[in-house]
């Protein structure tokens, strides 16, 4: 299938979810469409858009640095129930020139919220704080983002939407690394891509890229990694995508879909909302890789170290590499020609670059005068860089670890596929995928400090259990961890872990709780619009 198609519209439910899991999303998206009803005044929804979560299985915060990632959808999902309100149809009217948007949910702790907007400027789309509602703020996010993608036959048509009502159902765990914001602003997205008619004139690249744009404005400085996931995926594949010289997506058969092996995915239950830790942890860590990348390039001699060809670790590479194409041969060292010889070139760049950031880059904590030397930024120029965009605090900035983190990484996102794209795949190919994960883990924790107690614990425990290779997903701080194992070990696996720590830790949980935090996962199809 061309990815690069308009998102389409589905012909039944297996496309999209895993045999297993067909029946189950068909009750749900019927009981839907009767919620519906309920919430809005005994009226049918015109369709009902989806979009996955997903569940990351290698290359963690590197999507904002530019390199490529290889996630997969998974079968949670949001979907939203939907009914537009035209000016030529019914008594609906907003008030002249308005459209009114009112978001419900099913689960009544996310309160219902009603905003308006004018159809030729944003600005009273307002951003909503903390609270109830604040959930919501990404259907407004999508809205101010794409507003700018409608083409104006399409905002001034007489037939525009002039009130369009929605019901949202989620099964993502909130806050919990499965991407659920992610999925509320794709599903946002082609929800109004739909209502306004403009769905055919906006391809999923340039869907993908406006919503990683929006999803910026709720304050979190996050790469592109869940949003493409959530529209570009397709059953039973993992996506290598990545974001440089542009957005592109390689679907990648997984080695899961043979019958030995699967993911299973297990919450920890602690939740990490980075639009509140994120001066702490996310976005303090984008800001470190930003500074270890103008640390590196003028450690490397890079000449134009201030300009934009080395704002991030991935462009101080490509720069890097163009203003010596012999490096590689002339400085590489044995350990970089023999990750050549079985990788590549990529591969053997990135790990020129970590054993580059390894050698030049200080070791620990650095204050702020010492990151102003190592860069060459300071003062008014310092805080023009690194301090305004997203606010962040912290008192050290750990850019060796960062950076050797981001290319050893990068590097194992690309064995990982190399791996998954094997023909013939025996125990071999399984252990070390394996070894990836938890080599990944590893470096998340001591390099990168984004891991918990309650992620360690859980994966050393997964790994006594027989897991294969183990590691978190997402963000981390939190949320879900995801385990390579053999599928006659499922059963036993699952157990172990809901005695070792479920029961251990959260001793009150339900069975469908417990259910609902450790699954074994088939990667699911991608966002989409069903009309009722
Ligand atoms: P999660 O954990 O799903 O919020 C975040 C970022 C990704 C990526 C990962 C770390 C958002 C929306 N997503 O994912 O872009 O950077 O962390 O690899 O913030
Ligand atoms: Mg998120």
């Amino acid at each position: 299938m061309p990815v690069s198609d308009p998102v389409p519209l589905v012909s039944s439910l297996s496309d999209i979810y895993s045999p297993a899991g067909v029946a189950k999303s068909a009750l749900r998206w019927d009981r839907l469409a009767s919620q519906f009803s309920k919430a809005f005044n005994q009226s049918q929804p015109d369709f009902i858009a989806r979009a996955p979560g997903r569940v990351n299985l290698i290359g963690e915060h590197i999507d904002y640095v530019g390199f490529s990632v290889f996630p997969a959808a998974i079968e949670k999902d949001i979907l939203m129930a939907v009914k537009v309100h035209r000016s030529d149809d019914d008594g609906h009217s907003a008030a002249e020139g308005e459209l009114e948007v009112v978001i419900k949910n099913t689960t009544p702790r996310f309160e219902a919220h009603t905003f308006t907007s004018g159809y030729l400027e944003t600005d009273q789309v307002g951003l909503l704080d903390q609270g109830d509602q604040r959930w919501a703020n990404y259907f407004k996010v999508a809205f101010k983002g794409l507003h700018s993608h409608l083409p104006a036959e399409v905002l001034e048509s007489r037939s525009r939407p002039t009130r369009i009502e929605v019901l949202v159902d989620g099964t993502i765990p909130p806050e919990s690394s499965l991407s659920s914001s992610a999925a509320m602003t794709t599903c946002s997205s082609i929800v109004i891509l739909q209502a306004f008619g403009a769905r055919e004139r906006i391809d999923r690249t340039e869907m993908a890229e406006v919503a990683i744009e929006s999803e910026r404005l709720v304050g979190v400085n996050s790469g592109g990694m869940d949003q493409s996931a959530s529209i570009f995926s397709i059953p039973h594949h993992a996506l290598y995508i990545s974001f440089y010289p542009k957005l592109s997506v390689q679907p990648t058969r997984l080695p899961t879909s043979q019958p030995e092996h699967t993911f299973v995915i297990a919450n920890t239950l602690v939740v990490s909302d980075k639009k509140v830790t994120g001066p702490v942890n996310y976005n303090l860590r984008v800001v470190e890789t930003r500074m270890a990348a103008r640390a590196l390039a003028k450690a490397l001699g890079i000449e134009s170290n201030r300009g934009e060809e080395t704002k991030t670790l991935r462009l101080v590479l490509e720069t890097f590499f163009r203003e010596k194409p012999a490096a590689l041969e002339e400085e590489g060292g044995a350990e970089v020609l023999d990750t050549l010889r079985g990788y590549g070139e990529e591969a053997a760049r990135l790990r020129f670059m970590e054993l580059a950031s390894d050698r030049l880059l200080e070791k620990g904590g650095m204050t702020r005068e010492q990151v102003e030397v190592a860069t060459g930024f300071r003062g008014k120029d310092f805080d023009q860089e690194f301090l305004s965009s997203f606010p962040i605090r912290a008192e050290k900035f750990k850019l060796h670890a960062r950076s050797v983190h981001v290319f050893s990484e990068a590097l194992r996102v690309i064995q990982f596929k190399s791996l998954c794209s094997e023909e013939s795949k025996g125990p071999s190919t399984y252990a070390s995928l394996g070894e990836l994960m938890s080599s990944s883990q590893a470096s998340l924790r001591e390099l990168y400090e984004c891991s918990c107690p309650e992620l360690d614990e859980l994966i050393q425990l997964a790994s006594d259990s027989g897991a294969i290779g183990s590691r978190l997903t997402g963000a981390g701080w939190g949320g879900c961890t995801v385990h390579l194992v053999r599928k006659s070990d499922v059963p036993e696996f699952l157990a172990s872990l809901r005695r070792g720590y479920y029961e251990k830790r959260f001793p009150g949980l339900r069975e469908e709780e417990i259910n609902d935090a450790l699954f074994d996962t088939e990667p699911a199809g991608g966002a989409c619009v069903y009309q009722v």
